[in-house]
């Protein structure tokens, strides 16, 4: 059954992914901006990260064709962040489910097509680039064309880079105008910190939070703590994407910090916020994805003048205070705090 739509008045701005971690700050920032949005999730409501007062929320399986169209009805512009994904312990053990959300982008790109809207924004990743480019810690950060040749993250990045070629070839061959961003690892309160599709800054302070409460001594880190990163806050993210979008810019571009830090660093950094130090005991074998990864942010800097500027340090803080929180409501047994935001 394609889901039921409660409006039948144009809407300015569709959301897919709208009851998760990046897709509820957009539909917050675009509500701000005094835009009428349509907030889609294949989650039960009750397991959205946010809600909005002023959205429309839709319950709704992308993977359908019959869902694609309905949610696209009376759309003006499309943000597209649907997709079946999560830190590396998710996407290196689930390769087939990741590379399913191709269903949702391609439904998506068709309906969009025929209802003839005029953007539409794809949430790629940084996933996309060449593992070569990525073999050790002191890696170069990466540029856009780095992608090239394709040696892309099995399953999750492979998807990623065959749904960018499809915005691309819908511009071309339909005239659909598309905007792509490739994220590096994003992350900030309201996201997933606990289950198995968390993050690393997510999962370090959620562990850490662990073992303060519950008097643990150590730490359980993936890898060897040496791998490198950068990472996002979600304010950054959100600034950019809306940058983006509002731009000409029709190819893939890196929205990503470019404050590289280790592992080990990030687990410093989480440990001072919250006052401990704790013995690290390093899992070689756990999923650790590739050994170094930065973003090269001169393309993003010539064409909005900007680049994500919130430190790790400042970000981690809200992260890690946002996480304490909903630690302590469950361990309460309260439910999590998922209240209505007023946007
Ligand atoms: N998730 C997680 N949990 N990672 C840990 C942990 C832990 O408890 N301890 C150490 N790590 C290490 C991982 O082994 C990996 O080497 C590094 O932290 C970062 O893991 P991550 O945050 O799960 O994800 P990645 O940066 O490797 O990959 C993510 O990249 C994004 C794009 O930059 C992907 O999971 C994508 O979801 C995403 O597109």
């Amino acid at each position: 059954m394609p889901p039921l739509i409660r409006h039948t008045r144009p809407v300015d701005v569709l959301v897919t992914g709208a009851g998760g971690f990046i897709g509820g700050h957009l539909v917050g920032a675009l509500l701000r901006k005094g835009l009428s949005v349509r907030a889609v999730d294949i989650k039960p409501l009750d397991q959205w990260f946010q809600h909005h007062q002023g959205a429309e929320p839709v319950v709704a399986d992308l993977q359908r064709w019959e869902s694609a169209q309905a949610v696209m009805r009376g759309v003006g512009a499309v943000y597209q962040l649907a997709s079946d994904m999560g830190g590396m312990g998710f996407i290196e053990q689930h390769k087939a489910r990741c590379m399913l959300s191709v269903l949702i982008n391609t439904h998506l790109l068709m309906a969009a097509r025929d209802a003839g809207v005029q953007r539409f924004f794809y949430a790629s990743s940084a996933c996309v680039y060449n593992a070569e480019r990525q073999a050790s810690p002191g890696v170069m950060p990466l540029r856009e064309e780095d992608a090239y040749p394709a040696l892309p993250e099995d399953g999750y990045g492979w998807e990623k880079l065959f749904s960018e070629r499809m915005c691309r070839h819908f511009t071309e061959d339909f005239g659909l105008a598309t905007r792509v961003a490739r994220y590096h690892n994003v992350y900030g309160p309201h996201g997933t910190w606990d289950g198995g599709r968390e993050k690393a800054p997510a999962a370090i302070c959620r562990k850490v939070i662990a073992a303060k409460q519950q008097g643990f001594r150590d730490i359980e880190i993936w890898g060897d703590g040496e791998q490198t990163r950068s990472f996002m806050y979600i304010d950054d993210c959100i600034h950019g994407t809306l940058g983006l979008c509002a731009s000409d810019h029709a190819e893939p571009i890196n929205i990503g910090s470019s404050e590289l830090v280790s592992i080990n660093q990030l687990v410093d950094l989480v440990e001072e916020i919250a006052g401990i130090r704790l013995v690290r005991r390093y899992r070689l074998n756990a999923p650790k994805g590739v050994a170094g990864r930065n973003s090269d942010n001169t393309r993003l800097r010539t064409l909005l003048g900007w680049e994500p500027s919130v430190t790790l340090r400042e970000g981690l803080e809200q992260t890690y205070r946002w996480i304490h929180d909903e630690y302590m409501a469950r361990q309460a047994g309260r439910s999590p705090l998922r209240a209505i935001a007023a946007s």
